[in-house]
C-alpha cells in the first residue's frame, strides 16, 4: 500500500482536527434527531472529552469500555479517548449483563460510558464483574454526558504511532467468549482510503446512513469514520433499523450513500410493496455482514433503480477487503479484492488452489489487527504471519471474482450479526422443559440463514405450540434478542454417530427425523 505516516501519528489529527485547518467548521458533521452537529462543535466536544478522560486519572492504553447508541456522543467518547492516548472498546448494546460482564473483565477497562438505555443490562454486569472500572459514566437520550458539557475546549493530541494500538472491536467465535480484536493508529485510515475513498467512491459531498450500528466494524467505517475521513456528513439512527424507520430516515436527511445488511434489504423490499418512500437522495447502497443473494440485488435495481454492492469485511480486517465496485459488479459474488489487500485460498495443506476450486480464504493488508487481546491460541490460528485466516470458504473464477460459499466453523450470520449455535443450545438447556437441544442454520425463502432449534423435551413436558413460544421468549431475555431461533422441531433424540456426537448435516437436511 501506498499510505504514509508521520512520526507518532494519532489517528484523531487525520479524522477530527483536519478539519478545522481544512477550513470546514461551519459544516455539519453529524445529523440525528436531536440535532445537528458541526465540525467545529465537534473538536470542540472531543477535546473536552479528552481533557475530562485525562483528568479522571486514567493512564496511557487504559480501555474504555463503551456501550452507546448511535448518537454524537460516540464521536466525542471514541476520538476523544484516542486523542488523549487511551483504547476506546465500543461493544455491542444488544447485549446482555453477563456478556458485558465477561468484557468489562477481559478488557479490565478503567472507565465505562454506556447510554441510559441499556442502565439495567449495564447495573447487573458492573455487579456481578469481579473488575471494577473506576469511572462509570452515563449519556443521556439526548446524547448529554457530563464528559463533554464543559471544561477546555482545546487538547493536543497524544502522540503515538502508525502501528501503536488504537481502539478494540470484541467479535464473537462459535466457542468460547467473545475476542477483542485490537485494531492499531493506521488501521482506520487504510480502511477509509483503500475502500471507503478509492473503492467505494466516497466523497465530501456525500451524506453516508448506515443501517448497521457504529459499535459493528461495519457501522463504524459506515456512519463514522469514512465521513470523517472525506468531511462528508453521517446520519445517525439511534433505534432499531426497520424498513419504516430506515425509509424515514431517508426522506428526512436525504443520504447519498446508504448501508444495509441482507436480511434488511429483504425486509425493505417486502415493505416496499406498500409503501413509497422517497429514496431520490440515494446515489448507491452497499451490503455486507453475510452474502447478498442475486435476486435481492436484481430486485432491489427492478424495484428502486438503485445499485446494491456487495463486499466482505470483518471484525478483524475491520472493513471491506473483497468487493464489488460500480462499473464492476457479478451479483452473487463478492467482488475482486481490494486494490492494497491481498487474498490467498488454500486447501487442506496450505497449498493454493486453482480457480474455480473452494479453499480457506486467507487475506492481508495495512488495516487487519493485530491480535487478540490476552488470547495466544486463538491469536495464533487467526493471526498467521501478517495474513488473516477469515474462516470462510471461498472460489475465485476465472476472471477473478470471488464467490463466498460457506465458513469453515458452526458460526451463523443472522442478520449480518454473528450467532453462535452453541450459545443458543446452552440457553434453551437452562429451560426445565428441555433435556438436549441442538441448532443449526436454515435459509429461508430469499436464502438467508436462520437459528433453527432441535430440540428432545423432558419427560414432564408436553410438545405444544404455547411452549415453542414460551422456549422462544426465554431466548430473547437469556441472549440478544437476534438470537432466538426462529423454527423449532421437538423429536425424541437427536441424531448421534456412535461416539455420540450431534450429526448437525442430518438437522441442516431434515431427513428421516420423525416429530
Ligand atoms: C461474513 C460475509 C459473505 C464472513 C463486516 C463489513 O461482517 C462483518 O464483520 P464480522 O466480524 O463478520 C465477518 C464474517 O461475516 N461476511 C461478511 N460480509 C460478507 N460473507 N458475503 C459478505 N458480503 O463469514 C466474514 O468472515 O461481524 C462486514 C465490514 C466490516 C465488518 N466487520
Amino acid at each position: 500500500h501506498d499510505l504514509v505516516f508521520p512520526d507518532g501519528f494519532n489517528a484523531a489529527t487525520a479524522f477530527i482536527d483536519r478539519h478545522l485547518t481544512e477550513g470546514r467548521g461551519d459544516k455539519v458533521a453529524i445529523r440525528w434527531r436531536h440535532g445537528a452537529v458541526t465540525y467545529a462543535d465537534l473538536v470542540a466536544h472531543v477535546n473536552r472529552c479528552a481533557n475530562a478522560l485525562t483528568g479522571s486519572g486514567l493512564t496511557r492504553g487504559d480501555r474504555i469500555l463503551m456501550i452507546v447508541k448511535d448518537c454524537p456522543a460516540f464521536f466525542h467518547v471514541f476520538w476523544g479517548a484516542i486523542k488523549a492516548g487511551f483504547v476506546p472498546v465500543p461493544v455491542n448494546t444488544l447485549l446482555r449483563g453477563p456478556d458485558f460482564a465477561f468484557m468489562i473483565e477481559n478488557s479490565e477497562c478503567a472507565a465505562l460510558v454506556s447510554s441510559v438505555e441499556f442502565a439495567a443490562e449495564v447495573k447487573a454486569a458492573l455487579e456481578a464483574a469481579a473488575h471494577r472500572p473506576c469511572t462509570v459514566i452515563e449519556v443521556d437520550e439526548t446524547g448529554a454526558c457530563p464528559l463533554f458539557e464543559s471544561g477546555p475546549e482545546t487538547f493536543d493530541a497524544v502522540p503515538a504511532g502508525e502501528d501503536q494500538d488504537c481502539f478494540w472491536l470484541y467479535s464473537s467465535g462459535s466457542t468460547g467468549r467473545p475476542k477483542g480484536a485490537v485494531h492499531r493508529q493506521r488501521d482506520m485510515v487504510a480502511a477509509s482510503e483503500l475502500y471507503g475513498r478509492r473503492t467505494l467512491g466516497a466523497r465530501e459531498d456525500d451524506v453516508f446512513f448506515s443501517a448497521a450500528k457504529l459499535f459493528f466494524a461495519y457501522g463504524l467505517g459506515n456512519g463514522m469514520t469514512f465521513p470523517l475521513w472525506v468531511g462528508g456528513t453521517a446520519v445517525l439512527l439511534d433505534s432499531r433499523p426497520t424498513p419504516d424507520s430506515t425509509f424515514a430516515t431517508v426522506e428526512t436527511y436525504r443520504p447519498t450513500l446508504f448501508f444495509g445488511v441482507p436480511t434488511l434489504y429483504a425486509a425493505q423490499l417486502q415493505a416496499l410493496e406498500q409503501a413509497k418512500p422517497d429514496l431520490s437522495s440515494v446515489r448507491l447502497c452497499v451490503s455486507a455482514g453475510e452474502a447478498l443473494p442475486a435476486d435481492i440485488f436484481r430486485r432491489w435495481k427492478q424495484r428502486t433503480g438503485l445499485t446494491i454492492l456487495d463486499g466482505i469485511g470483518s471484525t478483524e480486517a475491520l472493513h471491506i477487503f473483497i468487493s464489488n465496485s460500480e462499473d464492476d459488479i457479478r451479483p452473487g459474488s463478492s467482488g475482486r479484492i481490494v486494490p492494497g489487500y491481498e487474498a490467498r485460498i488454500l486447501d487442506e495443506q496450505d497449498r493454493e488452489v486453482p480457480p474455480g476450486e473452494a479453499g480457506r480464504l486467507f487475506i492481508r493488508g495495512p488495516s487487519t489487527a493485530r491480535c487478540y487481546w490476552r488470547n495466544p491460541e486463538k491469536t495464533a490460528a487467526t493471526m498467521v504471519g501478517d495474513w488473516l485466516n477469515t474462516g470462510d470458504t471461498y472460489y475465485q473464477d476465472e476472471d477473478g471474482y470471488l464467490f463466498y460459499s460457506g465458513r469453515s466453523d458452526d458460526m451463523l450470520k443472522v442478520g449480518g450479526i454473528w450467532c453462535s449455535p452453541f450459545e443458543i443450545e446452552g440457553a434453551l438447556i437452562e429451560h426445565p422443559a428441555v433435556l438436549e437441544a441442538a441448532v443449526v442454520g436454515r435459509a429461508d425463502g430469499a436464502g438467508l440463514v436462520k437459528p433453527e432449534a432441535w430440540i428432545v423435551l423432558a419427560d414432564s413436558a408436553r410438545p405444544t405450540d404455547a411452549l415453542r413460544e414460551e422456549l422462544q421468549q426465554h431466548c430473547k431475555k437469556a441472549l440478544a434478542p437476534y438470537k432466538f431461533p426462529r423454527d423449532l422441531h421437538f423429536i425424541d433424540e437427536l441424531p448421534k454417530t456412535a461416539t455420540g456426537k450431534i450429526q448437525r448435516f442430518r438437522l441442516r437436511q431434515g431427513q428421516g427425523l420423525e416429530e
